[in-house]
């Protein structure tokens, strides 16, 4: 017994806690673990984070101490439990914001009772013996000494330090980017992420606080004069062209401009959409322009025509803004939204932002079929996806606006030898030798969409557009794109043409066909579908002009400081003729630059102030009094 007593209970404590949280992690929650590295991590932060708590108790007297063990086991305990929960009916954790989410708690509220599983008492065994330890004095509490204190501090930052160097080499920028919430969760733990997402909503909430509407003034003058120019300049030809079919937009997932025409060995490597350009208005000089949230920036930048930040994922940090977005405006129209996309439903903070952005039904990971067989890279593949998807559509309510977002063309782009129907490129980049392979891929998927669609009789009634989201070849692989596109090398201004990403926008049944040069992106996507649908947006606060317009604005300004005007091409702090790519005198591209910065700014000060909410579109006038 004496041997029991010199053992201190704040340490029993911090290993009861540790291998609790470790169990409720691995086995109550469905974490996806996918390697031993992953393993180590999640066991180090259970730990971590548990004796950082506990040793804390050191520094208080013995009874306080004992208190203190005692009722921070039991809260951390309710706060597993909570998320557990939640968790069970969400597969989702908790957050501040959706803490105070009525319409959560009240979906919750139904059917709490079912939530509960009998075996939900063993995760508070560790409290209970906690308890019983601390009343009976089985463990050793007393007064510690100074340097035993200060090493436990050292101890357990250094655990603390550990857990964070694992995590963002195994998830790089991990906290700016937000991702996931069970990446967090995964990689630090449920304490540190609930840690992180306080911090996260107040510094959210204190610069929406200073805002009050006044800011719109001048962006609204600022978009008047710039973008619509006194004048809203659209195109009359497809003005109403769109309206009352379904609208359905195919993200492809990093398809870069340099893919649509190329060709390995002879062979090309998007067949079909090669012949999809001579059957549509495609856009050859069009820009990706996200960010740190990649996939869900570039749906933001479309579905609000604003830029997503230059310091978070917009999804992830700005989810509770009120926008108006392109799902809200075409509900006037009676067009329903709809998103597809065969992830996890909260990566990217999806389930909360289309919510948000007013998509009426989020077909998530969970609503498609996975086999051995159609699941490689990063989940279902996009064959497999589209064919379900298919299916999904005929049961909808038209006219509609479906997303659709693939995913096998997706980095490290991995794909089965067998699934392969053209030969790697060769060169020192494995990821550029398999990409070719994954966007041959996907150009075979969107072929067998068509088809697809064609049969179940959609194909007519609806409008059908393309876009690559974000670049999948990074400037790391420069030596082998360069040897891939015959070049030397790959100059900071050719990194720019190859930001360039392709649109098509194919209308069934309609003969015109371009190819459009304009200098466009993304930004550009939601005044064109409203033009298309006939929907006078002429309050409307965005930063992208109609793509057929031919008064547009001169640039398009990407998130990473590059500028591309008609003439010159602002980027890594130098100016390029535009078409040549001869280096030009810095002073050409300063205005171009200015502006940029001004309409970025304005942009931002939009989403941190949460500016919408107190602009009344329909009458192009701010609201006096906020109405919450
Ligand atoms: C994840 C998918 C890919 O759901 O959209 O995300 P990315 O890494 O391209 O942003
Ligand atoms: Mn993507």
């Amino acid at each position: 017994m004496s041997k029991i007593r010199n053992i201190p209970l704040f340490i029993i404590a911090a290993i009861l806690v540790g291998i609790k949280s470790y169990i409720v992690y691995r086995f109550y929650f469905d974490l996806s673990i996918e390697s031993i590295f992953q393993e180590i991590i999640l066991i180090i932060n259970a730990f971590a984070i548990s004796a950082f708590f506990f040793f804390l108790a050191v520094w208080m007297k013995p009874k306080r101490q004992k208190r203190y063990i005692k009722y921070a086991s039991l809260i951390m305990g309710l706060i597993i439990f909570g998320n557990l929960l939640y968790y069970r009916n969400f597969t989702d954790f908790v957050t501040i914001p959706t803490l105070f989410q009525v319409s959560n708690a009240g979906d919750l509220g139904s059917s709490v009772l079912s939530l509960f599983y009998v075996t939900d008492i063993l995760l508070f065994l560790d409290v209970i013996l906690i308890f019983n330890f601390a009343n009976k004095e089985t463990f050793l509490i007393k007064e510690f000494t100074g340097l035993f204190k200060r090493r436990l501090v050292v101890v357990s930052l250094a655990a603390l330090a550990l857990n964070l160097t694992l995590a963002e080499i195994e998830r790089p920028m991990l906290f700016k980017r937000g991702f996931d919430r069970e990446y967090l969760v995964k990689n630090v733990g449920l304490f540190a992420f609930h840690a992180y997402d306080i911090i996260l909503t107040a510094s959210t909430q204190s610069k929406r606080l200073f805002a009050d509407g006044s800011e719109i003034n001048e962006i609204e003058e600022y978009v008047d004069e710039t973008i619509y120019k006194n004048d809203r300049v659209n195109s009359a030809d497809l003005e109403g062209i769109a309206d009352g079919k379904n609208i359905i937009y195919i993200a492809a997932e990093s398809l870069q401009t340099f893919m649509i025409d190329a060709e390995l060995n002879g062979e090309e490597i998007t067949p079909f959409l090669n012949d999809l350009v001579d059957d549509s208005y495609y856009f050859d000089n069009f820009y990706h322009q996200t960010l740190l949230g990649k996939t869900s920036d570039h749906e933001f930048l479309l579905d609000n025509s604003l830029y997503p930040l230059p310091n978070s994922a917009v999804y992830f940090t700005h989810a509770q803004n009120e926008y108006h977005s392109l799902p809200k405006i075409i509900e006037q129209k009676g067009y329903d939204s709809y998103a597809f996309h065969a992830n996890n439903g909260s990566f990217w903070n999806r389930n909360t932002m289309y919510e948000t952005l007013g998509y009426d039904e989020f077909y998530d990971e969970e609503s498609y079929e996975h086999d051995d067989e159609n699941v490689f890279g990063w989940g279902l593949e996009d064959k497999a996806f589209f064919s379900q998807t298919v299916d999904m559509m005929k049961e909808l309510e038209e006219p509609y606006y479906a997303k659709l977002i693939t995913l096998t063309n997706h980095f490290p782009f991995d794909l089965p030898e067998e699934k392969a129907t053209i030969e790697k490129f060769d060169s020192n980049s494995n990821t550029l030798n398999q990409y070719v392979q994954t966007v041959r891929y996907l150009d075979e998927s969107i072929e067998q969409f068509f088809a697809e669609l064609k049969q179940a009789g959609m194909y007519e009634d609806s409008i059908i557009i393309i876009m690559g989201d974000h670049y999948g070849i990074s400037a790391y692989h420069n030596d082998a794109t360069a040897e891939f596109l015959g070049m030397d090398e790959i100059t900071p201004y050719d990194e720019v043409q190859l930001e360039r990403v392709p649109l098509f926008i194919h209308i069934p049944g309609h003969d015109d066909h371009q190819v459009i040069s304009t200098i466009s992106g993304q930004i550009d996507f939601k005044p064109t579908m409203l033009n298309m649908l006939g929907i006078e947006n002429e309050n409307d606060i965005v930063f992208g002009n109609d793509l057929f317009s031919t008064d547009r604005k001169d640039f398009i300004a990407m998130r990473d400081g590059t500028v591309i005007g008609e003439d010159y091409l602002l980027t890594s702090e130098s100016c390029y003729e535009r078409e040549s790519g001869e280096l030009s005198d810095m002073e050409n591209c300063a205005d171009i630059q200015e502006r940029a910065l001004q309409e970025l700014s304005y942009s931002d000060e939009i989403i941190y102030g949460d500016l919408f909410r107190f602009y009344d579109f329909n009458e192009g006038e701010i609201i006096e009094e906020e109405e919450e």
